[in-house]
């Protein structure tokens, strides 16, 4: 059990009974204490707890400007606050409770029911925590992009790596296709970053609706998509892109976007290229033909 606590009472014979209590039931490995509000911060910010027993009365910062403290610290506001205290009073229960305490215990407290509580709150602690570590995990492993639900950058790069070095092993084609969404700083700027994100929605789908069950759509950064074509050769791939590219050009929107026009731009890299390729200047070459599309006054596919 690596579990720590920390104990804030103005009392040192509080704190003395408290830790026996604990330490009796073999609950925690570390203990903490302070007398006060801000000598508790203070530990807190060197040494991160499971859980805190918190007093109501102390000198300086008191519990209540503890609570709010450590509440105000998006990385501290986890941690369960039990506020330990003298007074029984119904108002400053719920006002304990109210400013983000998890619980609340009288003095003298009973020793078994504060070790039942104190357990309650290392468990939901505890899952909290694993929680969190899921939600990191599966945003790492993920593949997708959250806005537009194609495939998301990183997963593209994987993809591109191996669908290179097949087509150089095998000689067969590759292609790659990158859309920048013309003058969309306008459209937000226009009509709002949440009509902004709407739009992007709308070009992935016309995007994800031209292509072939293998091959790959994906957000490549805020409002530009590429998609990866295995074996498609450049006539393929403009085919496909002058497809997509229509597509846009004619989608209607409703609501408050219902005057709006959006068109795209397309630069398209074919393997096999004549010289010896990277990954990296292949995604180059299709950069620098969205760029000359750009230059050539958008809404238009170069190669
Ligand atoms: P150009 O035709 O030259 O591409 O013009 P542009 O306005 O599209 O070019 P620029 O790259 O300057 O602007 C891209 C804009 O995309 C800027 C940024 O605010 C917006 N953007 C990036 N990511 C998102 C997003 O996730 N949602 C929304 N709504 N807008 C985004
Ligand atoms: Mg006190
Ligand atoms: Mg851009
Ligand atoms: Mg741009
Ligand atoms: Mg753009």
């Amino acid at each position: 059990m690596s579990n720590s606590v920390l104990i804030i009472d103005d009392s040192d014979t509080v704190r003395e009974r408290i830790i026996h209590t604990l330490e009796s039931y073999e609950l925690f490995s570390r203990y903490h204490e302070a007398d006060d509000g801000l000598e508790g911060f203070k530990k807190l910010l060197s040494s991160p707890v499971d859980v805190i027993l918190c007093d109501l009365e102390m000198p300086r910062i008191d519990g209540f400007k503890f609570l709010n403290m450590i509440k105000a610290r998006p990385d501290l506001q986890d941690v369960p606050v039990i506020i330990l205290t003298g007074m029984n009073d119904r108002e400053l229960k719920l006002k304990g409770l109210e400013q983000g305490a998890s619980d609340y215990i009288t003095k003298p407290f009973d020793p078994e029911e504060l070790v039942a509580r104190v357990k309650v709150h290392l468990k939901i602690k505890h899952l909290q925590d694993d929680l969190k570590r899921t939600n990191e995990l599966l945003l790492e492993l993920s593949n997708t992009d959250h806005l537009t639900g194609l495939f998301n950058r990183r997963y593209l790069m994987e993809a591109l790596e191996k669908e290179f070095q097949r087509s150089l092993r095998k000689g067969g084609n590759l292609s790659l296709i990158i859309l920048d969404i013309d003058h969309f700083k306008k459209v937000n700027d226009t009509y709002g970053h949440l009509q902004g994100d709407i739009v992007l929605n709308k070009v992935a789908l016309q995007l994800q609706k031209e292509l072939r069950s293998y091959d790959i759509a994906a957000r490549y950064g805020g409002e530009e998509f590429v998609a990866l074509l295995p074996d498609a050769t450049l006539k393929e791939a403009l085919f496909v892109a002058e497809r997509v590219r229509q597509a846009v050009q004619g989608t209607k929107f409703n609501g408050a976007l219902s005057s709006l026009a959006i068109t795209v731009s397309m630069g398209i890299a074919t393997l096999p290229t004549p010289e010896g390729a990277t990954v990296d200047n292949f995604i180059k070459m299709a950069d620098d033909a969205l760029y000359r599309a750009k230059a050539n006054g958008r809404n238009r596919v170069e190669y």
